[in-house]
């Protein structure tokens, strides 16, 4: 069968991502011998989409729904509106059966099924949708697919235990991103095993790990390295989660012969000993730390697998291991007080050599214990439309007072960023990749 697949994501902060998901889909769909395109939102415009719809005649789209939302409550953004507009506007050029999938599709997927209306949703990996693939080619029915949302019936995500195919060389759009900050992305497993209250990555994807072979991982990444890209982004939704398996991962990029820089999101966790600096010698040049709070109550509370001693020890070995390094925060969960933000704010002026991002109020996400909080807690009912941004707010402090509080204390300080940094940094991060600027870029904020 021919399909389609759309990437219609054209958020550009902090900066434009390539669209990864679709190459493990279109990976699954080649393997069984359907034709397949991709069509990404950041180089096609409409008529450039209607051209190609009408020249390919696929008999299946597939839209890439990864962000819902921007999740910063002082600066809202809601991209849902636009997907409905994208499929309606698809049935009008196109006979073609409209599949969603996707991370965003994934959390809240019955709200947004009833609000898009595509045929089918697959929850979870998309890997699965050769399955669907096969049985509307061959008119089988096609209920028993794990992860299949219809007008009529949601399933929960099941993980996908099959072969992960990336099939990264399909079109163009792969020069977009290598000629705006030469950034590719790769994953080295998928799962997270730890239960932080507020975090739907284990629902995504799971919370058992389902590792790559290192040597894999390692021979994707020079694969990406000899198309061009200058930086390479570990999209695992914790790197370190499996500390002995990244390990593997990044000794495997040595001996491959990688010599970009990478970077990814870690967990403060206590490490090993020279941890860091073995990362450092395999090209580790970026550190993201989802810290959250630097107050021992909230970690707790956060359920974090982490407190504050490892958070500053932790910084420490990164920073003797001369790795660029940024903390985020998550303020204002359950249990957030005037005194808890303070020893966050304390604690967040001892951390030197980094830049730190703010987030202040939690977007509730259903499958989550903060779902369950909220529930009890009277803040949210069962009938509540989380689809639209909806943020826990803690009792004793509202997202306003914390945002006050954060901003007074930054003072003229360039390394404390409310949010993303929005569409300034945005800019500014683009200018600088225009002028041949590769990576993430927030080092220059170090301070
Ligand atoms: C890594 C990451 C980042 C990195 C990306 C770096 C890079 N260069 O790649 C950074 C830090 C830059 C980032 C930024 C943002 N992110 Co982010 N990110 C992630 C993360 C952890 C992994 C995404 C990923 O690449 N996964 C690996 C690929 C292989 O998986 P995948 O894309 O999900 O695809 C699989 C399935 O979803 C499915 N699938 C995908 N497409 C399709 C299509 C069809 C038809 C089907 C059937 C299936 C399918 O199949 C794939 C294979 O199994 C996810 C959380 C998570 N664990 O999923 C959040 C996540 C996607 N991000 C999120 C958000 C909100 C953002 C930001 C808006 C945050 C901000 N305020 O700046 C920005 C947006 C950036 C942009 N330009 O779009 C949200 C989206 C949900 C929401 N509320 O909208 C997530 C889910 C995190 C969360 N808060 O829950 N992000
Ligand atoms: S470590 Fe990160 S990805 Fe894993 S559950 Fe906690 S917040 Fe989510």
């Amino acid at each position: 069968m021919k399909i389609l697949l759309i990437s219609p994501n054209t958020h550009v902060v902090p900066y434009p991502v390539y669209p990864l998901g679709l190459d493990y889909v279109a990976g699954a769909l080649l393997k069984d011998e359907h034709q397949v395109q991709i069509a990404d939102l950041n180089i096609l415009d409409q008529d450039s989409l209607a051209e190609l719809i009408k020249d390919f005649a696929p008999a299946i789209i597939g839209i890439s729904l990864r962000n819902v939302d921007n999740t910063e409550i002082g600066n809202p953004l809601f991209f849902i509106e636009k997907q409905k507009e994208l499929i309606a506007w698809l049935r009008t050029a196109s006979e073609a059966t409209i599949v969603c999938g996707g991370a965003g599709f994934t959390i809240l997927a019955r709200d947004i099924f009833n609000k898009i209306q595509p045929d089918y949703g697959i929850v979870g990996e998309g890997e699965r949708f050769a399955e669907l693939a096969h049985a509307l080619e061959h008119n089988l029915p096609v209920d028993s697919i794990p992860g299949l949302i219809t007008s009529s019936s949601s399933q929960a995500p099941v993980p996908w235990n099959g072969e992960q195919t990336r099939e990264s060389g399909l079109g163009s759009h792969t020069q977009f991103y290598i000629d705006h900050g030469g950034m590719l992305n790769l994953q080295s497993k998928r799962g997270c095993s730890f239960r932080c209250i507020y975090c739907p990555y284990p629902h995504i994807e799971g919370s058992k790990h389902r590792r790559v072979d290192a040597s894999i991982v390692a021979k994707t990444a020079l694969d990406l390295q000899e198309r061009g890209a200058k930086y390479i982004f570990l999209t695992d939704s914790a790197f370190n989660s499996d500390i002995q398996h990244s390990l593997q991962v990044a000794e495997a990029f040595q001996q491959a012969g990688l010599t970009i820089p990478w970077g990814g999101f870690f967990a403060p966790v206590k490490l090993p000993e020279n941890y860091f600096k073995t990362m450092k010698t395999c090209g580790l040049s970026h550190i993201e730390f989802g810290t959250e709070s630097l107050s021992d109550t909230m970690l707790k509370n956060y359920q974090k697998p982490f407190r504050k001693k490892d958070v500053f020890a932790t910084h420490q070995q990164a920073i003797d291991a001369d790795i660029h390094i940024a903390h985020y925060f998550l303020l204002g969960g359950p249990g957030e007080t005037v005194e808890t933000l303070n020893d966050t704010l304390d604690g967040v002026e001892q951390l030197q050599e980094t830049v730190h991002f703010f987030f202040t109020g939690m977007r509730i996400y259903p499958h989550t214990k903060l779902y369950d909080i909220a529930l009890a807690e009277g803040k949210i009912s069962k009938e509540s439309n989380l689809l639209e941004p909806f943020y826990y707010e803690s009792d004793a402090i509202t997202p306003a007072e914390i945002e006050a509080q954060v901003r007074q204390r930054s003072g003229q300080r360039i390394n404390w960023i409310v949010g993303s940094g929005g569409d300034a940094s945005a800019r500014t991060v683009s200018k600088m990749h225009g002028r041949g600027y590769t990576g993430p870029l927030w080092e220059f904020l170090v301070r």
